[in-house]
């Protein structure tokens, strides 16, 4: 055997057990599958208010804390039609005092998976913590409701994927951030 196939053997089999089992989707971060969250702290409410002030977005993002994870309830009277649908996520950081939306970091990522590949909504235990719409479906104009559990964040701060303080970002069509606010507790 030619030392270079040596070396491109040795190359796929490192690739293969850095991988996930293909059959379930990409993609495994760095620190595992995100699992499944039971938390004390049901009931625990956050909400993101916007207020229109931002590309005409209005309205609320609520998270309260279940017996898995998060239910999450989308409730926006004003979404402008020409530039979604909309992409949502948790970011890692929150929007700082007379900050931008680019002030909030990437996806909120607690087991480093990253952005790419993009998250596969049938196996949302690999998408980032904090992709809610690649998870659970992005939204349009010109109003919008949604609600569904995502059962890998967390309102408890004890456990990962917390998500209080942290902003909540809308994305346009073209990706660009748009708006953006932070969840407060109520
Ligand atoms: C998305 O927002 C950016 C920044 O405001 C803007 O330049 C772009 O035209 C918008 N895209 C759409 C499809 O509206
Ligand atoms: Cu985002």
């Amino acid at each position: 055997m030619h030392l270079l196939s040596l070396v491109s053997v040795l190359g796929a089999a490192t690739l293969a057990t850095c991988q996930s089992d293909p059959a379930k989707g990409p993609v495994t971060g760095k620190l595992g599958d995100a699992p499944v969250v039971t938390t004390s702290a049901v009931g625990d409410t956050w909400v993101a208010t916007f207020d229109g002030s931002q590309a005409g977005i209005k309205g609320t993002v609520t998270a309260v804390g279940s017996k898995t994870g998060i239910d999450y309830t989308l409730d926006f009277a004003s979404l402008p039609t020409a530039q979604g649908p909309f992409g949502y996520h948790v970011h890692a950081k929150a929007l700082p005092v007379g900050g931008t939306c680019a002030d909030t970091g990437a996806h909120l990522d607690t087991y480093g998976r990253g952005q790419d590949p993009v998250c596969d909504a049938a196996n949302p235990q690999r998408c980032e913590v904090g992709d809610l719409s690649g998870k659970f479906g992005k939204v349009e104009g010109p109003a919008a409701k949604k609600t569904f559990n995502d059962p890998y964040s967390a309102v408890d701060q004890a456990v990962p994927g917390y998500i209080g303080e942290l902003a909540i970002v809308f994305h346009n069509s073209t990706a660009a951030r748009v708006a953006c606010a932070n969840l407060v507790k109520v």
